[in-house]
C-alpha cells in the first residue's frame, strides 16, 4: 500500500518506454494492484518489487502509432487540470496533496442499482489492457502515451443502466481545501462534469484508466481513475471521477457551460473545424518543435466515424 503510494505520487521515470522498462513496470503495477486489494477480497501484504509477479493481468499489444510515445516526464508535467491550477507546468505539483485512497464513486440516475461503489470494484476480475493512444488537447497540444485500463463499456455494464437510458455523466471531485485551483477560480461551475452519448462510451476504444506507463495513475493524470477518449478533444477525458450518472437527456457539460461558443458537447478532433481563437489544423507534440498536421478524429476515424453518420 504504502509502496504503491509512494509509486502513485509521482516517482517519474525518465522514459519509461523500452521493452525491459515497460516488462518491469508493470510487474511493479500488478504489484501494486494486488497491494491494494484488487483482485482479493481481504487486505494483503505490502508486495515488494522482488516478489514475482501473478500471471501478469495486464495485456500488452506492440505500440503501432504513427509517431513516438511523449517522454514520461514530459507528459506528467504538463496537465490541465483546473482543481488545481491553470498553469500546466505546476499542476503536477499542486496535485500531488490528492488523497486518491480510499476512494468511492457515487452510481446515479438511470440505473438499476443506485449506490456509491469502492472504486476498485469496478475493475475487479476485469483484464486490464495498455493501450497507446494519440491524446489531442483542444489548445494544439498533444502526447502519445500508453494508458493502462479496461474498456469503459466494461465497467459502465456493471452498473446496470436502465434500457432508456442515453447518456452517461462524470463528475469529478470537489476539494477545494486541496484543490486551490477551485478556491482561485471560484467563477467556475464546480465540480468538473462532462458527459458522453451512451454509444460513444461503449465504443472499445473508450478507456476507463488507472495507469500510465505501467503504473497506476498519478495524481496529476487524474488518479485514481479517469476517462479516456481518444478521438475527441482532451477536456472530454474527465479526470478522478467521483460520480457516474445515466440519464435520458444530454446532459450539459463543464467546459460547454463556461464557453459555448468554444467548446461544444461532442468535440470531436476536426482539423477543419478552427477555435474561435486559433487554428485546429495543426499541432504541436509535447517535446516536439514541428507542427504535425491534425488527424480527423485524431486518427481514428475508421473506428469511430460511423457512431456520427447520423448526425
Ligand atoms: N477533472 C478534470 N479533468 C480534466 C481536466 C480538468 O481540468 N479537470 N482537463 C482536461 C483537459 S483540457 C485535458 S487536455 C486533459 C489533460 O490530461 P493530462 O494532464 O493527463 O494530459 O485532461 C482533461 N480532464
Ligand atoms: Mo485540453
Amino acid at each position: 500500500m504504502v509502496l504503491l503510494r509512494f509509486r502513485a505520487r509521482g516517482q517519474l521515470r525518465e522514459s519509461g518506454v523500452t521493452p525491459e522498462q515497460l516488462a518491469l513496470s508493470r510487474r511493479e503495477l500488478v504489484a501494486g494492484l494486488a497491494a491494494l486489494g484488487l483482485g482479493c477480497t481481504t487486505s494483503r501484504p505490502v508486495v515488494t518489487p522482488t516478489t514475482p509477479p501473478p500471471p501478469t493481468p495486464v495485456q500488452r499489444a506492440p505500440c503501432t502509432l504513427d509517431r513516438p510515445l511523449t517522454d514520461e516526464k514530459l507528459a506528467a508535467t504538463h496537465n490541465n487540470f483546473y482543481e488545481f491550477s491553470p498553469d500546466k507546468g505546476r499542476v503536477w505539483q499542486l496535485a500531488q496533496g490528492l488523497r486518491t485512497h480510499p476512494w468511492t464513486v457515487e452510481v446515479a440516475g438511470l440505473t438499476h442499482r443506485a449506490r456509491v461503489v469502492d472504486v476498485e470494484e469496478l475493475t475487479r476480475a476485469l483484464v486490464l489492457e495498455e493501450r497507446c493512444y494519440r491524446f489531442r488537447c483542444v489548445e494544439a497540444w498533444s502526447m502519445a502515451v500508453p494508458w493502462v485500463g479496461v474498456p469503459l463499456r466494461s465497467v459502465l455494464e456493471r452498473l446496470r443502466p436502465l434500457a432508456s437510458a442515453r447518456y452517461v455523466r462524470f463528475q469529478s471531485f470537489y476539494r477545494p481545501s486541496v484543490a486551490s485551483g477551485q478556491k482561485g477560480q471560484f467563477w467556475y461551475p464546480w465540480p468538473y462534469f462532462e458527459a458522453l452519448r451512451l454509444d460513444e462510451a461503449y465504443h472499445p476504444l473508450a478507456l476507463w484508466a488507472v495507469g500510465i506507463y505501467g503504473h497506476t495513475l498519478p495524481p496529476q493524470h487524474g488518479a485514481p481513475v479517469r476517462v479516456v477518449v481518444p478521438w475527441k478533444y482532451g477536456f472530454k477525458s474527465i479526470k478522478s471521477v467521483v460520480k457516474v450518472e445515466f440519464t435520458v437527456e444530454q446532459p450539459r457539460t463543464f467546459w460547454s457551460s463556461v464557453a459555448p461558443a468554444e467548446y461544444d458537447f461532442w468535440a470531436n478532433v476536426d482539423p477543419t473545424v478552427p477555435h474561435p481563437r486559433w487554428s485546429q489544423a495543426t499541432e504541436r507534440m509535447l517535446g516536439e518543435r514541428e507542427r504535425r498536421p491534425t488527424l480527423p478524429f485524431n486518427g481514428y476515424a475508421d473506428e469511430v466515424a460511423s457512431l456520427y453518420a447520423a448526425r
